[in-house]
């Protein structure tokens, strides 16, 4: 170290830490552990402490660092942070761009769209490049001083780069919470005991409030510029919002990756009705679409009429969040025994679908909402994630209410729970005795992502199982046509349809039946790592503990779970018995390292004609591929269909390769001779 010279030291460790950072938070790949990094952080932060000189305001030490706060400054906005008026429908939106056009007296007018996150609006200002403020939108005037927080988001450049920084700049955009980082968030506070946050805003919002910015800087929040504010030391202005936006994106200001210019107001209706379409899947809540007139000429000619503009509108969403009353609650046993309490709910429209049940997780939520049957609660359905209870509004109580009580003993067998230390769900232990553990035993066996039986859904399970027709999954390969047929609501061709699914299952792959098979902890990315470990199932019954985590992400827990499940005699026999009733897969002819597509990393996105996504990803695999869900720079190739967003942008702009499906299907057939 002592031979080091401290200038070089110090610009290897900020470009490790910033690499590492971009890998972590960009690519959603770390290449190094948690404790590398803030080892490395330390020794920087050390030798920039003995050589002070080289301490500058874009160092990784400096995103957190600064004592906590008494409280926060507030700062007057140097131009106010208007607010946005809201269109409802279509014809609202029509009645915006008739005022547009008539004050303009134009014919048409184009407009810049982008998806109106649901976050916190903030004010940054980086001058001569460095980030110096940062403040909350407040009243539009006045704000708070959230400097030391907002460094601590790794979205945030603290320094801008590229080419005509202005002097003075301040960006205008949202702080976010995306959804994974919620979820996450939140089912560690759940399980620690902790209070959850009611939704991504909130979270957001209360990782900002924080005086301690080391606090701020464990929260999983990103920034989105969605305007410019005061400008100082530019020879030319900006044309428009649209080419405003690009060059902060040039200067390292993260902007939407959906945003699109268009020349008339069909053109942004037609935009608001795509967007709705993949507003499940992009990762984070948007509670609707803002439009802009695009030329900064006319944005001044049209003005601002009490604190919002005239050029601008939000058409929104119907809501995440919504009203209800809780009709009741009930117990569901799942299929490793956990006692689930359900509320049924008064059916209410929330987030596109009629919702009328939300999982309520376990004991130790319901009695941290505080709910009571017959409460009016806040109803939050966001993204694939299942309805949840985010709030009671205890303000709506009735007068007579009902405590929940959760049930002594197993709602399906009544045999008794139990409960592991340290663990916030009780269980039956009776495993597949249980006749509910049993049927969830069924269903996911059947599902698509396992063994795919088509048209072998709850109800027919329900009856077989209840009529004592089936007791394991094999039973499913023994049934009689005559069975089938006697079951309620099964005519003759359906009856003949489910025999051929059942059939066409046996031929399937070793990670599907190992998926399927139901082993606590053990989901599909697990089942095809110990598939692609292991090869065949022999080796699997033979691997100690040990041996089993040498299989990637398998941990103590999981390795314990499948060591159990693969040395008890009676899963043994189950298992024969599939063998022997005929399901079978290839076995594995080439060796992992030889396939065409080893070592590469493949993304599809987009809408597929031909083949399903899931096939897609299925052949890529069998090649040797991995296939990720996100592009980053050691993405290989990129397949992309219609409908293609941010990935395909991130893709082009990394200049990976991209394919579309009809490229696909040529190679995979020259491929897989
Ligand atoms: O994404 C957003 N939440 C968003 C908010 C956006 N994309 N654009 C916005 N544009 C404005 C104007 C037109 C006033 C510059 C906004 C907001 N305002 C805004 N956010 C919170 C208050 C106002």
């Amino acid at each position: 170290m002592s031979k080091l010279d401290p200038e070089h030291e110090v610009a290897r460790l900020r470009k490790l830490l910033q690499q590492w950072s971009a890998e972590y938070y960009r690519d959603d790949a770390p290449t190094v552990s948690d404790s590398e990094f803030d080892r490395t952080l330390l020794a920087l932060r050390n030798l920039e402490q003995a050589f002070p000189h080289l301490l500058s305001a874009d160092s990784p030490t400096q995103r957190v660092g600064a004592a906590p706060l008494a409280e926060f400054d507030s700062v007057v906005h140097r131009l106010p942070m208007l607010s946005l008026d809201n269109a409802f429908n279509a014809e609202d939106l029509l009645d915006f761009d008739r005022r547009v056009r008539e004050r303009l007296a134009v014919s048409k007018v184009g407009y810049a769209c982008e998806p109106k996150l649901d976050g916190i609006a903030v004010s940054i200002v980086w001058e001569n490049g460095e980030l110096t403020l940062a403040a909350t939108r407040g009243d539009g005037r006045t704000g708070e001083n959230i400097t030391q927080n907002v460094r601590t988001i790794e979205s945030v450049p603290l320094r801008l780069s590229g080419e005509h920084i202005p002097t003075y700049l301040e960006a205008r955009g949202e702080i976010f919470m995306p959804r994974a980082g919620f979820e996450a968030f939140n089912a560690r506070a759940r399980r620690d005991g902790e209070k959850p946050f009611v939704n991504p805003r909130n979270a957001a919002a209360g990782s900002l409030r924080q005086l301690d910015s080391s606090i701020t800087r464990r929260r999983p929040l990103s920034f989105c510029a969605y305007g410019v504010g005061y400008v100082e030391g530019m020879t030319e202005g900006f044309p428009s919002h649209t080419v405003a936006m690009a060059r902060l994106s040039q200067w390292g200001i993260p902007i939407s990756a959906h945003a699109r210019s268009v020349d008339s107001i069909q053109a942004c209706e037609h935009y608001y009705t795509e967007l709705s379409q993949v507003r499940e899947g992009l990762g984070f809540d948007i509670d609707g679409i803002v439009f802009k007139v695009d030329s900064f000429a006319e944005q001044e000619r049209l003005g601002f009429v009490s604190r919002a503009p005239r050029w601008a509108i939000a058409r929104k969403f119907p809501a995440q969040e919504e009203m209800t009353v809780v009709l009741g609650v009930e117990f569901q046993v799942g299929r490793t025994g956990a006692v689930t309490p359900v509320a049924r709910l008064e059916p209410v429209f929330v987030g596109g679908v009629t919702v009328s049940n939300a999982t309520l997780h376990n004991a130790d939520e319901i009695a941290r909402l505080g709910l009571k049957i017959g409460d009016t609660v806040i109803v939050r359905r966001a993204g694939d994630v299942i309805p949840q209870i985010a709030a009671v509004v205890v303000e709506r109580r009735p007068e007579t209410v009902e405590d929940v009580s959760f049930p002594g003993s197993c709602p399906a067998c009544d045999s008794v729970l139990v409960r592991e230390p340290g663990e916030a769900v009780w269980r039956c232990d009776m495993g597949i005795s249980c006749p509910a553990q049993r049927r969830a035993a069924i269903e996911h066996f059947v599902s698509r992502r396992a063994m795919d039986i088509d048209g072998c859904g709850e109800k027919i399970i329900d009856q077989l199982v209840d009529l004592n027709l089936i007791e394991t999954a094999t039973d499913l390969y023994t049934l009689s046509h005559d069975t089938l047929v006697g079951l309620e609501r099964m005519g003759e061709k359906s009856a003949r349809k489910l025999q051929a699914a059942i059939e066409d299952s046996k031929k399937t792959t070793l990670s599907r039946f190992i998926y399927a098979l139901g082993i606590r902890e053990v989901g599909e990315t697990t089942a095809r790592q110990l598939a692609e470990y292991y090869g065949s199932l022999e080796p699997l019954y033979a691997a100690t503990v040990e041996q089993l985590q040498e299989v990637e992400d398998v941990g103590p827990i999981v390795a314990g779970y499948l060591y159990r499940f693969f040395t008890d005699p009676v899963k043994q026999q189950m298992i024969d018995k599939f063998l022997s009733l005929g399901v079978h897969w290839p076995s594995p002819e080439i060796q992992l390292g030889d396939l065409p597509l080893s070592g590469q990393i493949w993304v599809v996105t987009g809408k597929l004609e031909q083949l399903s996504r899931d096939q897609a990803e299925a052949n890529l695999r069998s090649l040797g591929a991995k296939v990720s869900s996100s592009v980053s720079g050691k993405t290989s190739c990129v397949v992309a269909g219609p409908g293609a967003g941010s990935k395909l942008k991130k893709a082009q702009s990394l200049q990976i390769p991209v394919i579309n499906e009809a490229e696909l299907m040529t190679q995979l057939e020259g491929l897989q001779k």
